[in-house]
This record gives structure tokens, C-alpha cells and sequence, in this order.
């Protein structure tokens, strides 16, 4: 039975619209420790790291708190693998998508150490694909998918062993619908595969899920990163960057059931939440019912095929 280490990181060091920070204790409220129980998971959770308060200052050189976000993702870098050296299945409650930088250059350093295979999931309503020289506000949130495949600031791409942590064959971009004109070359020259929203429109949901998670086996390590915004602002409005036309609470409950049906999740990011543009926590309510699918809670009548 899997061990979930919960590790909270509350730091919106990567945006510029304040409240992630709130995330991790919103989605606690929410019940998302009993509901992780109540799917037969034994949890463990860690609290909340610290790291450096938000100095809330203009980007420096296209870049905004770089030294926070330095720390703040070395601490997440330090807990996820030390969950992951636990046998641990690390669940990072963020904080702003910046995180992702450390939460999976140590979930692919611990892929590349054990010979396993990483497939990642980015669910979010951006690309995440900005360098410090095309991004359009230098919020490092922007930037993840960038650091991860070695294309960042020197202390942000080389967290674990390997630079670039991820090569672009090992990633899925999933809900895209807001692409900043620099990142859309970016992610063409790297190859990236985007199910964008005119791609879902065109193909539906089952579909693109069936080729998101094609070639997953036994030896692979299926991580998801999971961007509150991918959602249709709708039904999650609790996030600082909202885009409309995003997949509806159906097209999202599939998601999470078919990557349940492969069995193969072995870790999550949960970010971008902003308790302070929610409504009654109807997001984090959200988010933690998403998850409960996700690990396996399945509203089917009939057998499984
Ligand atoms: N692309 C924009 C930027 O670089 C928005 C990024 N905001 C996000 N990303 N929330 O997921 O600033
Ligand atoms: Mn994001
Ligand atoms: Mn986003
Ligand atoms: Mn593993």
C-alpha cells in the first residue's frame, strides 16, 4: 500500500499576483488528508517548508526573485527526494508552478539512479516554456518547462545530477491555451507534444489522454503536474492567472480516471491554488475531488473493461 508524503510549499516567490502561498493549508482544509484515508493511502504529512519571504520587487535582468526561488525550490528538491529515498510517494502542495523546478529535478534524478523511465504530465492552462529573455513579466511560474529542459538560470537547471533534468520526449503538455509568442517557437524547436485546447476541442479528452499516456509501462515513473488554471475558471476561479476555455469538471474527472486506471502514478504536484481569489474554497474543494480520481475513486456503474 503507497505511503503519500505530503509536502507543502507556501511561496508565490514565482508569480506576480499574491496568494499562492496559501495553497497548501487551503487544500488541507479541504479535507484532502482524509480523503487520501478514506482511499486506503496512508499519509504523512509534513507541514509546510520554509523558505525566504516574498520581497515583492520588479524582475531583475527578465528574471523576479530569483534568489527566492532558488531556495524555496532547493528545499522542495531536498524533500521530494528524500521522500522518494523513503519509498515515498511525494504529493508537493504548492505554492506557485515554480516549484515544479525542484519537485522534478529530483523526481528525474531519481529516475536516471534507478533506470526507470519518466513520463510527465503538465496540466495547465499556459506553457511554461518562458526564458528570462522572452518572457513577458519574468515571473519564474512562467518558466518551469524551460529550467527543466536546461534552458533557465544556472542554480535553476542544475538541481540534480543531470542537466537538462528532462528531455522534451519525456513531457505532455495537456489544456494549453495561452502560449506567449517566444515560448510557442521554444516548444517547436524543442518538439514538445501540446494537447492545446483546439486540440482537445477537435479530438476530445478520451483521445488525447490514450496518446498522453501511450507507451507507459512498468518501468515508468508517471508524475503529474497538475496546474490549477488548466481548469475552466468556471468551476476553479481560485487561481492568479485565470483563462477561460479551459476542460470542463467531466473532461477533468476523466483525465485523473484514466491516468488511475494505469496505476502508475508515483508522484503530484498541486499548484498555482490562490485561496485569496477562491470562492468558499470551492477550488481546493475541487482539487481535492479531482484527486480523490486520481487515485483510484471511480464514479463507474460498470465493470471495467
Ligand atoms: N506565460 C505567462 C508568463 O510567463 C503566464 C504564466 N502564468 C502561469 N503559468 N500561471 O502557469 O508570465
Ligand atoms: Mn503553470
Ligand atoms: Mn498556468
Ligand atoms: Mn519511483
Amino acid at each position: 500500500m503507497k505511503t503519500i508524503s505530503l509536502i507543502g510549499a507556501p511561496t508565490d516567490v514565482g508569480a506576480s499576483v499574491r496568494g499562492a502561498g496559501m495553497g497548501p493549508d487551503a487544500l488541507r482544509v479541504a479535507g484532502l488528508v482524509e480523503a487520501l484515508e478514506a482511499r486506503s493511502l496512508t499519509v504523512i504529512d509534513h507541514g509546510n517548508l520554509h523558505g525566504p519571504a516574498n520581497p515583492w520587487l520588479e524582475p531583475v535582468n527578465g528574471l523576479r526573485h530569483l534568489k527566492e526561488a532558488i531556495d524555496w525550490n532547493q528545499a522542495v528538491y531536498n524533500a521530494v527526494e528524500a521522500a522518494l529515498a523513503a519509498g515515498q510517494m511525494p504529493m508537493m502542495l504548492g505554492g506557485d508552478h515554480c516549484l515544479a523546478i525542484g519537485s522534478i529535478s529530483a523526481i528525474a534524478n531519481h529516475c536516471r539512479k534507478v533506470g526507470k523511465k519518466l513520463r510527465v504530465l503538465w496540466f495547465d492552462a499556459h506553457a511554461d516554456s518562458n526564458l528570462s529573455t522572452i518572457s513577458p513579466t519574468g515571473n519564474i511560474h512562467g518558466m518551469p518547462v524551460a529550467c527543466l529542459m536546461g534552458h533557465g538560470p544556472k542554480e535553476l537547471i542544475s538541481y540534480g545530477a543531470h542537466t537538462p533534468a528532462m528531455l522534451p520526449s519525456e513531457i505532455r503538455l495537456i489544456g494549453i491555451r495561452s502560449v506567449d509568442e517566444g515560448e510557442r517557437r521554444f516548444i517547436h524547436e524543442m518538439g514538445m507534444q501540446v494537447f492545446d485546447m483546439r486540440y482537445i476541442d477537435e479530438h476530445g479528452m478520451r483521445a488525447v489522454m490514450t496518446s498522453a499516456l501511450e507507451g507507459i509501462d512498468a518501468d515508468t515513473h508517471l508524475h503529474v503536474s497538475f496546474d490549477l488554471d488548466c481548469l475552466d475558471p468556471a468551476i476553479a476561479p481560485g487561481v492568479g492567472t485565470a483563462v477561460l476555455g479551459g476542460p470542463t469538471y467531466r473532461e477533468a474527472q476523466l483525465c485523473m480516471e484514466m491516468i488511475a486506471d494505469t496505476g502508475m502514478l508515483a508522484s503530484l504536484d498541486v499548484v498555482e491554488l490562490n485561496p485569496a481569489l477562491d470562492l468558499r474554497n470551492q477550488t481546493a474543494v475541487l482539487a481535492v475531488d479531482l484527486i480523490e480520481s486520481l487515485f483510484g475513486k471511480s464514479t463507474l456503474v460498470r465493470l471495467k473493461d
